[in-house]
């Protein structure tokens, strides 16, 4: 009896000791869910990257968003919380808002959408009424989902209209967006883009806002990166409104992020949290913050400059193999090449890229006669490629893959002989060393 009271005592003594490493052992090990972890690890440093909206983040941005602030509930906002023990937490939210602030010249700064549809939800529920009239650029032309497509819910609850780009330049159309903004009288205008290649006048969009009496949203979802580094004009002072996703070019964590004038701070926060969202992933607030450091040392401007080189640099080599480029060219890291005078299909060339070893999206072309399922395009960007050191030199290699892979889009033997060349490419360049 005596010695069972003692064994018990031992391993009582025992597991306060060693509390956390017994707790861990009581969890399952998931091979599954880590072998797949690990063969995307493997796929990201086997294949070309041009999908324009994607980035590599850094070791610190990963290690802040697999921290244990993934454990704490804090809804509302610093000082505000509507749990306790957040004292630590209200520190890093404050800390990511001071740096956003800074890095974007905004008067107020909201770091706590999960995404960029939730950015967009809360910045219109913040400045719009149900049936309110909203002027977006339409998807199909190089706009977003949430900038009133009619399957979204920006679509749905507000009445919409949509401008386009200009039939033949392809460039935003100023005189048709006044025109239209002049007709409809809208409440809200949305400048920004998923797949628009050049430089966004800002200003001029706030003149015709200013004209109609409507709001400016700017969703700088892609450029972002490029505006905190000054390569593409501020939307500010010239939007009342900015959102965007912090995983694109500003190469941090998934999320997003919301940038107001301070008349509209009060809004856009109750906007945020009660209105569209609860619990904020402060582990992930954490990681913005974390980017947005990096963000603003002055190396980020020389990554940007690169990424810009390089985008112009793989256009370049595409048009002289016979591409068409949508709008002539680029300004910025992504542009979107037309496929139809070598007679394939955006979705045929994804496929074949993808067997070549090189991933990238389909996209429409302005008015794509093809259904945006298969799209007459395909859009590149180089955000990816420049974070892994790729320079000038190696746009030319990639163009000559891309080329090769199109042109024998049905020669298996031939796409797996470039996937070979991709990954000794690849090899030189790893992303996490
Ligand atoms: N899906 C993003 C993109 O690829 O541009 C936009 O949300």
């Amino acid at each position: 009896m005596k010695r069972r009271i003692m064994l018990a005592m031992v391993i009582a003594v025992s597991s306060c000791a060693t509390g956390t490493q017994l707790a861990r052992n009581t969890v399952p090990q998931d091979s599954a869910i880590f072998d797949l972890i690990d063969r995307e690890q493997h796929r990201q440093e086997h294949t070309i990257n041009l999908i324009a909206s994607e980035n590599y983040t850094s070791k610190e941005v990963m290690r802040a968003s697999a921290s244990p602030l993934t454990n704490k509930y804090a809804e509302g906002y610093a000082g505000k919380r509507y749990y306790a023990g957040c004292e630590v937490i209200d520190d890093v939210e404050r800390i990511a808002i001071a740096r956003c602030k800074e890095l974007f010249n905004a008067e107020h700064a909201n770091v706590q959408p999960h995404a960029g549809s939730q950015a967009n939800m809360a910045a219109y529920f913040a400045v719009l009424k149900p049936g309110d009239t909203i002027l977006g650029m339409s998807l199909a032309e190089g706009g977003h989902l949430t900038h009133g497509h009619p399957v979204n819910f920006s679509g749905s609850i507000y009445n919409v209209v949509q401008y386009k780009v200009h039939p033949e330049t392809h460039l935003l159309d100023f005189d048709e967006i006044e025109k239209l903004a002049l007709e409809h009288k809208p409440k809200l205008i949305v400048c920004g883009a998923s797949a628009y290649s050049r430089t966004i006048d800002f200003a001029r969009f706030a003149a015709i806002a200013k004209k109609v009496g409507a709001l400016l949203m700017a969703d700088i979802a892609h450029i972002a990166g490029l505006v905190a580094a000054g390569l593409h004009p501020s939307p500010f002072p010239h939007a009342d409104i900015a959102t965007s996703t912090t995983h694109k070019t500003l190469r941090g964590p998934r999320g997003a992020i919301i940038l107001c004038k301070k008349e509209l701070a009060a809004a856009v926060d109750k906007a945020v949290m009660p209105g569209t969202q609860g619990g904020p992933f402060m582990n992930v607030i954490a990681a913005k913050a974390v980017a947005f450091h990096e963000a603003l040392d002055s190396s980020f401007i020389r990554y940007q400059e690169q990424v810009i080189m390089n985008a112009k640099a793989l256009a370049k080599n595409l048009q002289d193999k016979g591409y068409d480029i949508v709008a002539g060219g680029t300004d910025n890291h992504l542009f979107i090449v037309d496929l139809r005078s070598k007679k394939v299909s955006g979705r045929a060339t994804e496929l074949a890229l993808q067997k070549a070893g090189i991933t990238c999206s389909r996209s429409c072309i302005p008015f794509d006669p093809a259904k945006p399922w298969i799209t007459s395009g395909v859009r590149f960007g180089t955000p990816g490629l420049t974070t892994r050191g790729m320079g000038v030199a190696q746009m030319a290699q990639v163009a000559d893959f891309v080329d090769r892979a199109i042109m024998q889009h049905a020669d298996e033997d031939a796409l797996n002989a470039i996937k070979q060349e991709v990954e000794t490419l690849c090899a030189q360049f790893p992303i996490y060393k």
